[in-house]
């Protein structure tokens, strides 16, 4: 079972990755299916991207998920096809875009090069740069 806390830190990381998405340039659709392994697509203008969105307050995200049967309980861990991208949300409020098959990886750690942030930033002043509609 998830806790409360749990879920609102991961309803933090998917809106917040939404923002980010969006200010970047990229289009946001939300899957109707609870079911899907993922949490966004994006759509960059070229194509379509699947992301798994976490949150984590530990320097190595976990990637394994934790699934009630009814012989007990599960840990799975993500197959190569169950996502694209991965968002990860830091505590501190870091944001990282994984563009790397993590497909039966246990954990995770989102290194620099990871780093949403610049190259949102980059693309964010080249959008200032184009006048504003009226
Ligand atoms: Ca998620």
């Amino acid at each position: 079972m998830v806790s409360k806390g749990t879920q609102r830190k991961d309803d933090v990381a998917v809106t917040r990755a939404i923002a980010s998405f969006t200010e970047v340039g990229w289009d946001v659709a939300l899957p109707v299916s609870e079911s899907a392994r993922y949490d966004l697509i994006i759509d960059t203008g070229l194509e379509l991207k699947r992301v798994q969105v976490k949150f984590t307050s530990t320097v190595e995200v976990d990637l394994r998920r934790i699934h009630s049967n009814s012989k007990g309980y599960a840990i799975k861990k993500y197959k190569s096809k169950d996502f694209d991208w991965l968002y990860v949300l830091k505590e501190n409020g870091d944001e990282f875009l994984i563009r790397e098959d993590l497909g039966g990886r246990s954990t995770i750690r989102p290194q620099p090069k990871h780093r949403l942030n610049e190259e949102g930033a980059a693309e964010r002043s080249a959008t200032r740069l184009e006048p504003e509609g009226t």
